[in-house]
């Protein structure tokens, strides 16, 4: 077990998840965003990714981070994504350089990897192929990981977040769904496991019409639980060539 857990962007929506469920997993947390965050019981460090003296701060005593902060958006601008996502992953990882830390969990998307054609069974390392600015932005922080891992023997799991939230928002994420008590899993899975160097997994559920491989998910010890299926009832049926079927990233390849 590591000691603290470092989670930057922890007011966010997968970082307020991550707040709720690691603790119950044995996990002692650090939170960092510059929005206020409301966890009572754990350190909080408000400030800005930027700032290299709060982000020295916030490493001492860290056995991991995960790294969340940065924009969501895959209609940010490559302006906005230079800032929040490029640089502020960089300063990041350079900040647990510096302090020694020896693993970090980097929450990537599957649209560094939008403009692959759905397949029977996408590996999770299927080759970088972003759909925006956003997906180059996160293919840029996988990367970033694999050169830490290979040059500095960290252990990184960049996670290829699908869909997430507390149900799938679209017909699109009957796929691509994750549901939070199984990015609570994944986490706690790729904080734990054993002889982690660099690893690309999907964040996704065991979603019945999932066609994203959860074996390298799996071989970190993540089991998934919950399946989109049980939603499908609510949702539109897609044409096959209708984007949001046709592709990882659905109709962000279109904007
Ligand atoms: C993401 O990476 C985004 O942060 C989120 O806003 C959604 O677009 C999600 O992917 C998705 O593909 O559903």
């Amino acid at each position: 077990m590591v000691n603290i857990v470092l989670v930057t962007g922890a007011a966010g929506r997968v970082g307020t998840c991550l707040v709720d469920g690691l603790p119950g997993h044995g996990h002692a947390l650090r939170l960092l965003d510059a929005r206020p965050v409301e966890a009572a019981g754990h350190e909080t460090l408000r400030g800005d990714i930027h700032d290299t003296e709060l982000l020295d701060q916030a490493m001492k005593g860290v056995g991991a981070v995960v790294h969340l902060a940065g924009t969501p958006s895959t209609s940010a601008t490559f302006e906005e994504t230079l800032t929040a996502n490029i640089e502020g992953t960089y300063r990041v990882f350079e900040a647990a350089r510096r302090a020694g830390v020896g693993r970090v969990v980097y929450a990537s998307s599957n649209h560094a990897a939008g403009f692959t054609p759905r397949q029977e069974l996408a590996p999770a390392d299927v080759p970088v192929a972003p759909d925006s600015h956003y997906g180059v932005s996160k293919a840029y922080g996988e990367a970033l990981g694999r050169y830490y891992s290979a040059r500095y023997g960290m252990g990184v799991a960049a996670l290829r977040i699908g869909s997430f939230g507390r149900r799938p928002p679209n017909a699109r994420a009957l796929s691509t769904w994750i549901s939070p008590g199984d990015m609570v899993r994944l986490v706690h899975a790729c904080l734990t496991a054993p002889d982690l160097t660099y690893a690309e997994v999907w964040g996704v559920s065991a979603n019945t019409r999932g066609w994203l491989d959860l074996a390298a998910g799996r071989a970190l010890g993540y089991e998934p639980r919950d399946d989109a299926e049980a939603y499908a009832g609510e949702m539109p049926e897609l044409d096959h060539d209708d984007p949001e079927y046709a592709w990882l990233g659905g109709r962000v390849v279109e904007s």
